[in-house]
């Protein structure tokens, strides 16, 4: 009788360790990405999980020879001999000799556009229909293995700070952030809604853990088509209780991004290479009152009508405000509008006309909001009223404030808008790995 051990051998050889096998005969699996046949020998690109292995076929390797099965795609055992391969730039690369091929599957059609490129060159859509192929492209797949360093980062530094991962209903029975952007649900009968936000869970754990923190999809119905909406999009929170202000949690996330900028540059180099990533350097990041903004904003731009908000370019023009002043691509813009912040957030008391609340910019685009939430019952309930809200429908929300709460806040950082912008794209889908938006939900 087999019995099961929770051990799997290891039966390839990772492009990492080649170099203390040179000359030996080691085994690989991937898939085939690329085949360039030349008179009497061939290049075979190996895409194994995070890399791409040249192998080089001639007929002088070995009694193996080239079968008609051995295409583009297909998932092969390779074995051969490494051998230190030359290059132009005089850089250490190997390569493997073949010796045998075995063919552990084969497609059953060529892919629809062209992966084994540098880039995938077509448009943005025809990419996002093909996505289960075009993210084969190491380019494209390195997107999100970036992405997975991101999280990884937040998670990390997180964890270190003594916050406690939780994960927060995604079907809910009220929308957390209001506006029109909720998806109503039919529940067996019942009108609920897809969670825009886990607001109303990571405040109710704040008792319970102190600190806690999510990554996790959210959902918003966003009912135009911009470059930076999704109707979906992993949303990492976090939350924390006895703070002292709210600058406690600009602290906080300018220490996660420290932490995630190094392991990035660490752990990720390949990908911050292939992908051109522009990491940048955080010192220390600059802050300025929402008002001072927007005088700022109003002196240097014309048509500025909205004073409560700030439009797209306002936004731009400050991110390169602070690059010019203090070199840095953050810029966090705090005293929000009271009446443009959400029903859970403080008000300053000394001057209820603005919040305790700040936005994070990166290199001009929002990519997180967060503050001191209200913690006494009373000053909550007045405030929903206050805002037309009726507060028996967030009853169970409230009990977090009226069984006691200690001061806190927290924030919402969207992850796609800040590979984006890490990676200079133009658009959000390029930073999302099945994007839905208001015309897609495919593949
Ligand atoms: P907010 O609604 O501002 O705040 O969202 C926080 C961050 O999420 C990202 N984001 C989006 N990304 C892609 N597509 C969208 N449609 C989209 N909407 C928002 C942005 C934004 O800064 N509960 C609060 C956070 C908090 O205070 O803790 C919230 O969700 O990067």
């Amino acid at each position: 009788m087999d019995e099961i051990t929770g051990i799997i051998p290891c039966s390839t050889t990772p492009y990492s360790e080649f170099k203390n096998h040179i000359g030996e005969e080691v085994t690989i699996k991937g898939a085939i990405h690329n085949i360039r046949l030349m008179t009497d020998f061939a290049f075979i690109l190996i895409r194994t999980a995070r890399e791409v292995i040249q192998c080089v076929y001639s007929p002088e390797f070995s009694d193996y020879r080239l079968a008609d099965n051995v295409v583009e795609q297909a998932a092969v055992k390779i074995t051969g001999k490494v051998v230190k391969s030359e290059t132009r730039d005089g850089s250490e690369r190997y390569e493997l000799q073949i010796h045998n091929i075995d063919i552990l599957s084969v497609p059953a059609d060529i892919p629809p556009v062209v992966i084994s490129k540098k880039e995938v060159v077509c448009d943005l859509s025809v990419d996002l229909d093909y996505r289960p192929v075009t993210l084969r492209n190491p380019k494209e797949r390195a997107v999100f293995k970036l992405q997975e360093g991101i999280q990884r980062g937040f998670r990390e530094y997180l964890q270190s700070q003594g916050f406690t991962e939780i994960h927060s209903p995604k079907i809910n029975f009220a929308g957390a952030e209001g506006g029109t952007n909720v998806f109503k649900l039919d529940y067996f009968g019942k009108t609920v809604f897809l969670a825009q936000s886990p607001q109303l869970y990571k405040q109710a754990l704040v008792p319970v853990y102190e600190r806690v923190f999510e990554i996790a999809p959210v959902f918003r119905a966003e009912h135009h088509d911009t470059s930076r909406h999704l109707n979906e999009y992993i949303s990492m929170d976090f939350e924390m209780g006895y703070i002292d202000s709210f600058t406690d949690i600009m602290n906080m996330e300018t220490g996660a991004l420290k932490y995630i900028m190094e392991l990035l540059k660490k752990e990720y180099a390949p990908e911050v290479e292939l992908l051109k990533a522009d990491i940048p350097q955080i010192t220390t990041i600059p802050c300025i009152k929402f008002k001072d903004a927007k005088a700022l904003c109003v002196k240097k731009l014309k048509n500025i009508t909205d004073m409560k908000d700030f439009e797209p370019e306002e936004e731009m023009f400050l991110g390169k405000w602070a690059k010019q002043q203090f070199n840095s691509d953050f810029l966090f813009v705090t005293h929000y509008l009271s009446k443009k912040r959400p029903f859970y957030t403080m008000d300053d008391p000394d001057d209820p006309e603005v919040t305790l609340s700040f936005d994070l910019l990166f290199r001009g685009i929002e990519i997180t909001s967060g503050g001191q939430r209200i913690h006494d019952y009373n000053m909550q309930v007045e405030k929903m009223k206050k805002l037309g809200m009726d507060p028996a429908q967030f009853e169970t929300y409230l009990m977090l404030h009226k069984y006691g709460a200690p001061p806190h806040g927290g924030l919402g950082l969207g992850l796609e808008r800040l590979t984006m912008h890490l990676l200079g794209f133009k658009n959000v889908r390029y930073a999302a790995m099945f994007p839905r938006d208001i015309n897609r939900v495919t593949p």
